[in-house]
């Protein structure tokens, strides 16, 4: 419970030996019971009280922890409304930290990346955010566009001088290197998308190649029916995968065919849509059939994915026609050839060697577009002031760059922003 009354609800409902929740030492945790509103005993409790500021959202916080279970914690709950809290919102306790000055947005989003985290790197990427290295960089961002706001403003102030050429210069020098600090970051984004989304790989080919067996080799489990009968598979599958800390969305597919029976056409259709959508594709093919040619994609969209050939059932004798062919060579039933294809999967996906710089930052969908109108602004602000443009309209394209580089860390007022932000969170955090 955090906010004003934490701590006069809280003591309606925890009995502990006669001490009372107002007078108990903050940060210590002290043994008692919860009582429902008629005092009938429901669950044996840990409770500490938080006094502000020095808590997780800033305000007075009572935590209690209760046995685990669907029943108890329901029971607690509804104590604790019945004496007069409310169930939080969604993310309403960073929310809450956030407007408090407990954290900057970029922080408060990476309690979500955390939570949500799959893979040790996701963790990493995650835990240096939440340190607050994005939000010092875009402080830094921040202070060279007031510093210049504040000498175009200066200027504004006294019209008849005009701006010399040396402070004109000074300043298109920050918005200019504003720009660049953007597109650094800019960069960065493509890898945040991964690691927070996964890397969507697409397991395709013909029938029976052995895409079903490959998904179940990968995923290290039989999560996928495998027959030697072809389009054994339907619909698509999919699983999360972890390939040395990049997170992986690995979908089974449909043998790519010229289906007759409507279930299976349609699970040919929803194979090719897959495959327009992914970010790479593995082309599973049977190398100890006569090679055919012919490719099985559509052409179109899914013939520009990325895509890497997959030569499986090298087991069972490599037909010459294959000789010649490049790609990774594997076998589902001897389960080799694996770690040669998680090698090409990387390289292919550039994620080779995937390290951050050293400061491990990778940027979201909503800081990377906060970014290139940061970029674009300052960039246009230099270009305005070299052409001799008066300090009035420079300065209303630097403030668009702060104001854009501001709502990276949360310095706007924006309730929407704010509202689209933390409804993403699950509840309780
Ligand atoms: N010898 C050998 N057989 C394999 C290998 N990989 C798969 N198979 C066999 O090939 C047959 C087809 O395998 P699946 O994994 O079901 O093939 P698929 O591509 O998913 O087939 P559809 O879902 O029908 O499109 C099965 O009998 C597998 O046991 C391999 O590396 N070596
Ligand atoms: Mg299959």
């Amino acid at each position: 419970m955090s906010g004003d009354g934490a701590v006069e609800i809280a003591e309606k409902v925890f009995r502990s030996s006669g001490n009372r929740v107002a007078e108990l030492p903050q940060r210590l945790q002290v043994l008692g019971n919860v009582v429902d509103k008629d005092g009938e005993y429901i669950d044996r409790v840990l409770l500490t009280v938080f006094r502000a500021p020095a808590s997780y959202t800033g305000e007075d916080t009572v935590e209690i922890s209760s046995h685990g279970g669907v029943l108890v914690s329901a029971a607690v709950l509804a104590a604790l409304v019945d004496a007069g809290a409310r169930p939080a919102e969604p993310g309403e306790f960073t929310r809450r930290a956030f407007i408090n000055g407990k954290m900057d947005l970029t922080q408060a989003e990476a309690v979500m990346d955390l939570i949500g985290a799959r893979t040790s790197l996701a963790l990493r990427a995650a835990n240096r955010q939440m340190e607050g290295k994005l939000g010092f960089r875009v402080e830094a961002m921040r202070v060279q566009l007031l510093e210049a706001l504040a000498h175009l403003e200066a200027y504004i102030d006294f019209p008849e001088e005009g701006i010399d050429p040396d402070s004109s210069e000074r300043i298109s020098k920050r918005m200019l290197e504003v720009s660049v600090d953007a597109r650094v970051l800019i960069d960065t984004a493509e890898e945040g998308r991964i690691l927070r989304e996964g890397l969507s790989i697409v397991i395709a080919g013909l029938p029976n190649a052995g895409k079903s067996s490959l998904l179940n080799l990968l995923l290290g489990f039989e999560r996928a029916i495998v027959s030697d009968a072809e389009g054994t598979t339907r619909d698509t599958i999919e699983e999360m995968i972890n390939i040395r800390g990049i997170p992986v969305r690995l979908i089974d597919t449909a043998g790519l065919r010229k289906a007759k029976e409507q279930v299976e056409k349609e699970g040919v259709h929803r194979a090719r849509r897959e495959v327009a959508g992914a970010d790479l594709v593995l082309h599973v093919q049977d190398v100890s059939l006569d090679r055919d040619d012919s490719s099985p994609f559509s052409g179109g969209q899914d013939e520009e994915v990325r895509r890497i050939a997959v030569l499986n059932k090298t087991d069972l004798g490599v037909h010459p026609s294959w000789k010649e062919m490049e790609g990774v060579r594997i076998s589902c039933v001897q389960e080799s050839g694996v770690e040669m294809l998680k090698d090409a999967i990387l390289k292919e996906a550039g994620l080779a060697g995937f390290e951050f710089g050293s400061e491990m930052i990778a940027v979201n969908a909503r800081h990377r577009d906060c970014l290139q109108r940061a970029c674009h602004y300052s960039e246009k602000a230099a270009g305005l002031l070299k052409s001799g443009e008066s300090p009035e309209f420079v300065a209303i394209d630097v403030r668009e760059a702060l104001d854009a580089v501001g709502g990276i860390v949360g310095k706007v007022d924006a309730e929407e922003l704010l509202g689209e932000i933390f409804s993403s969170f699950c509840i309780g955090k």
